[in-house]
Parts: structure tokens; sequence; C-alpha cells
């Protein structure tokens, strides 16, 4: 989607540190971390938030979570523990209006 900048992202038009890519997810390093670990798992189809995905295509998110397993038994995570986070919205915080989850680790977290 244009002038999106995680599809700039995706597109190659904005570098990213890579951790992850298959043909349906990108999942690379947070710019800003706020943890030792701090990845964004993305769908490479721009949806805004999880309120734009369809029932019928709920599947990227099972998948996205795939891969979120994938990269927490990557980094060790599954004994010690991680966070996920999707914000979604204005009330959220969300920042960029392209759908990602935060893979926070490497520390304990307080919350909220
Ligand atoms: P949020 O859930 O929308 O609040 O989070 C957006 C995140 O995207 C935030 O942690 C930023 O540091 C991160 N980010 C990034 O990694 N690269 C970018 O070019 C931009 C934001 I803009």
């Amino acid at each position: 989607m244009e002038n999106c900048i995680f599809c700039k992202i995706i597109n190659g038009e904005i570098p990213s540190n890579k951790v992850y890519e298959d043909e349906k997810v990108l999942a690379f390093k947070d710019i800003n971390p706020i943890a030792p670990v701090h990845i964004l798992v993305i769908p490479k189809k721009h949806y805004e938030s999880i309120i734009d995905i369809q029932d019928n295509e709920m599947e990227i998110v099972a998948h996205i979570h795939k891969i979120i397993n994938k990269i927490a038994d990557d980094m060790n995570f599954k004994e010690d523990g991680f966070r996920i986070v999707n914000n979604c919205g204005e009330n959220a915080g969300q920042e960029v209006k392209h759908i990602h989850y935060h893979i926070i680790g490497g520390k304990t977290l307080n919350w909220p």
C-alpha cells in the first residue's frame, strides 16, 4: 500500500534487519527496541489491523503465530517466556497502520 512504511520495508524500499521471511510474512528487528529482543512480525498483505482481516482470511493469523513460535524457539524463549503484543487502533496506541505483532523478550517484563 502506498505510503505505508511497513509495505516499503516488505518491498525493500526501506532497509530492515530481517529475522525471517517467507511468501506470506516478514519478521524484522524493531528499530526502537524496548527489550534485549524486540522483533516485529507482519503479513506481506496490507491490513491496517486485526479488524480488517475477514473471517475467511484468518489463516494468516495462524501462520503469524506459527512463525512467532519458531522465532521464540530460535531465541530460546520457550523456558523463560516472552510477550506477544498486537496494538489495535487508537486507544492501544497503534502507531503504524499495518498490522504487526511484537515479540518482546530477553528480560523480565513489567505489566501493563
Ligand atoms: P505500535 O504497536 O504501532 O505502537 O508499534 C510500532 C513499532 O514499529 C514501534 O515499536 C516502532 O519502534 C516500530 N517501527 C520500526 O521498527 N520501524 C519503523 O520504520 C517504524 C516503526 I516508523
